[in-house]
């Protein structure tokens, strides 16, 4: 407008040419020196910003407690946690670095299209009765409580005597359980709840329950605790039965003295069954359901905390619905000082990736709308949930051939939306679980990929055509396995006529197949990555897992499918991958040696975006500028860094097993 207005005004007014020539010279400079002042401002809030980013991470670095711990897909310790659990257990603090000069995803979506808002869920208002359910008694009582982790507040030990015990006790629980003994069992929590929550009423007539605890070599007093702020924190009418069942443990306390404590403080309302041999989450679950007399069954981990009034929100949509299963928030309780934290905001769905990687998605927008009403997720998160007891037999429990642990999750949420149920999450309910930190490991229960055969089943008989994009991803593994009898499973779906997977797909997770795309882009490059100036050394995982620097060791023969501890991916996210894992190489420093450690892959681009220049044979570390990975091997041990990049020095230069050279051309293009 501007532009044409003073052209008009030239072409009419000769006279005044020069004036105007002037004028323009001058708005040009004027818009010249804005833009400059404009850019120096958004390059100094990047620069700040970036560097406040690197403060951060270099705080929350891998040293933290939770530091070290072995393969993130296999759980030696048969703790029954969940992939998620232990996501947030690896990274209590650290929170997923932010890409520091551009967030990739952003750029790579469409802007949102308009479309008509699809209606979010909500129960539905049903006639009846309804209570204040509060103990408000026993919630006044607790605020009077004072002592160590009352209210939730974090506690410590503060004898050096004891701090030998302490660390023995820590890495034989994976939390401090000499702590646990010196807090109470019967410890006041925060109310952590949103407003909304702690007025709320619920219908009068619910169904009671049974909660089944399963353990294997659990710390007494924190068992002891999950079983007090139950009994402590549930309405009398509705606590049915406790069950615990003891998954084949080894550890004296659990044996006679837990049955002299029950026999002695509750006598009536729990019941122990022990698997002579250890059976796993899945078998050990199946038998605790096995003796449930309640009409509602609630699974939990044998750490945990219930919060005020946990229970009436849980419950109300299975009295509506009984085909509808819940689960509730579940808080988390700091490994090392106990301290409660209900930091929850706005809750997640539940999700996996073509590896049957568990990951966590947000909440619908039509179903966010009041954050304190529940809303559906597809996947549970699998530790902590309520389903009736003739609804999940009716679905065939568990599959009883699954073993140890693993899949199960996703076989029980694809079971109860594909055959005619739905999955909640609670936000008004709270359960707080320990998360554990390190700990020693503990014996494997089988020396067979039980996971893989898990999802095998869970795919073969839930997951029709789309079972294929699982297998693709691993087919030598897969290929292998024998899933064994499937008819018990296909019976069950058939007699109930559930719907397809593909259904499950489009009307229960609309995202998922965004998200996760079933045909996975091929990569940039892939294979051996072999130092130039260590020719006999390739890049290898040292036998470790997340949170561990990446290092050097003796090249595969097979450059292009090297064996596992060398086998990496430049992947169509710009990361360098660890294959047939979710670990990338991952750098947090921008200083000399910068230590480049293995970290669970973020899909950010960031600290973990890495280009290969083939001109220079180098693996760029591109957020930081110019900075470069280099492998030094120094008295037979090989160490990985990233450094300034410098064209003189071979130690900077990688060959790679296989480059995908057309690919590589456009690296840049959408980035
Ligand atoms: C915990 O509270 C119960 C009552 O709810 C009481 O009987 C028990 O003695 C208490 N235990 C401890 C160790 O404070
Ligand atoms: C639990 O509910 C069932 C069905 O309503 C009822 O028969 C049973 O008596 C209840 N048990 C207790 C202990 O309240
Ligand atoms: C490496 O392994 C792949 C897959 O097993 C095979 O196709 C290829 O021939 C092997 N290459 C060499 C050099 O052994
Ligand atoms: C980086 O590490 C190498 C090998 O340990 C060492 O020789 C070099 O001096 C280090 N550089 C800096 C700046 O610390
Ligand atoms: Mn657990």
């Amino acid at each position: 407008m501007a532009r044409g207005a003073i052209k008009t005004a030239v072409s009419k007014k000769d006279l005044h040419l020069h004036d105007v020539v002037a004028s323009m010279a001058m708005k040009k400079r004027y818009v010249k020196r804005l833009v400059r002042k404009v850019v120096f401002w958004l390059l100094s809030v990047a620069a700040i910003s970036l560097v406040t980013t690197m403060i951060v991470e270099k705080r929350r670095g891998p040293d933290s407690p939770g530091g070290s711990q072995s393969e993130e897909n296999l759980d030696p310790n048969g703790d029954p946690i969940t992939p998620v659990f232990r996501a947030n257990n690896l990274q209590p603090t650290r929170r997923a670095a932010r890409p520091p000069f551009q967030d990739r995803s952003l750029a790579r979506e469409p802007p949102p299209e308009e479309k008509p808002q699809p209606t979010g869920f909500r129960l539905p208002d049903v006639e009846g009765e309804r209570r204040d359910w509060h103990d408000y008694a026993a919630m006044e009582a607790d605020k009077l409580r004072s002592g160590l982790g009352e209210h939730g507040l974090p506690a410590e030990i503060e004898n050096p005597d004891e701090k030998e015990l302490e660390q023995q006790m820590y890495r034989k629980n994976g939390f401090n359980g000499l702590l646990s003994d010196m807090i109470s069992v019967n410890r006041s929590v925060p109310d952590v709840r949103l407003e909304q929550c702690k007025t709320r009423k619920y219908l009068s007539k619910l169904p009671n329950i049974s909660v089944i605890f399963i353990f294997y070599n659990e710390h007494f007093s924190a068992l002891l605790r999950s079983i007090y702020s139950v009994i402590n924190r549930t309405p009398v009418e509705l606590l049915k039965q406790i069950v615990l069942v003891d998954d084949g443990s080894d550890w004296d306390t659990l044996k006679q003295q837990l049955d002299d404590y029950v026999s002695l403080h509750f006598p009536h309302v729990v019941t122990v069954v022990r698997n002579v041999e250890r059976k796993g989450l899945i078998g050990a679950r199946l038998e605790g359901a096995k003796v449930a007399t309640g009409e509602v069954l609630v699974f939990f981990d044998s750490h945990i905390e219930v919060n005020y009034n946990w229970l009436p929100p849980l419950l109300e949509p299975i009295a509506i619905n009984p085909k509808i299963s819940t689960c509730p928030i579940v808080d988390i309780i700091d490994h090392s000082n106990f301290a409660y934290n209900g930091g929850y905001q706005e809750g997640s769905r539940g999700g996996f990736d073509w590896r049957f990687f568990y990951k966590q998605l947000p909440v619908l927008p039509e179903d966010s709308v009041d954050k304190s009403q529940p809303f559906r997720n597809p996947v549970m998160m699998g530790g902590l949930f309520a389903i009736r007891t003739d609804f999940f037999w009716d679905l065939g429990g568990y599959d009883d051939e699954l073993d140890i642990w693993g899949g199960e999750q996703y076989e029980l949420s694809f079971k109860i939306w594909m055959c005619g149920g739905m999955l909640l999450d609670i936000p008004c309910s709270r359960v707080a679980h320990i998360f554990r930190g390190p700990m020693d490991p503990r014996p494997n229960p089988r020396n067979y990929n039980f996971v893989g055969r898990n999802h095998k089943r869970v795919a073969e008989v839930w997951m029709d055509e789309y079972k294929e994009h699982v297998y693709s991803r691993d087919p030598q593994t897969y290929n292998n396995i024998d899933a064994g009898d499937l008819t018990r499973q296909r019976a069950i779906r058939e007699r109930l006529q559930c719907k397809s997977f593909d259904w499950y797909l489009k009307e229960v997770a609309p995202d998922f197949l965004k998200k996760f795309p079933p045909v996975e882009l091929p990569n940039y490059a892939s294979g051996a990555f072999q130092n130039v100036a260590f020719a006999t050394h390739c890049l290898d995982t040292m036998n470790l897992g997340a949170h561990n620097a990446v290092g050097l060791y003796s090249c595969a023969e097979n450059r292009t499918h090297p064996q596992f501890n060398q086998f990496w991916l430049l992947t169509p996210d710009r990361e360098l991958r660890h294959n047939g894992a979710s670990n990338c190489l991952d750098v947090q420093d921008m200083h000399a040696n910068a230590t480049v450690w293995m970290w669970s892959c973020h899909n950010q681009g960031g600290n973990q975006f890495w280009y290969y220049d083939r001109a220079h044979k180098w693996l760029v570390h591109a957020p930081n500028g110019k900075r470069c990975m280099e492998g030094i091997v120094e008295n037979g041990i090989g160490t990985v860094y990233t450094n300034e990049c410098d064209p003189a020095n071979d130690r900077q230069k990688w060959e790679i097993g296989y480059v995908n050279n057309e690919l590589l051309d456009k690296f840049f293009e959408g980035v």
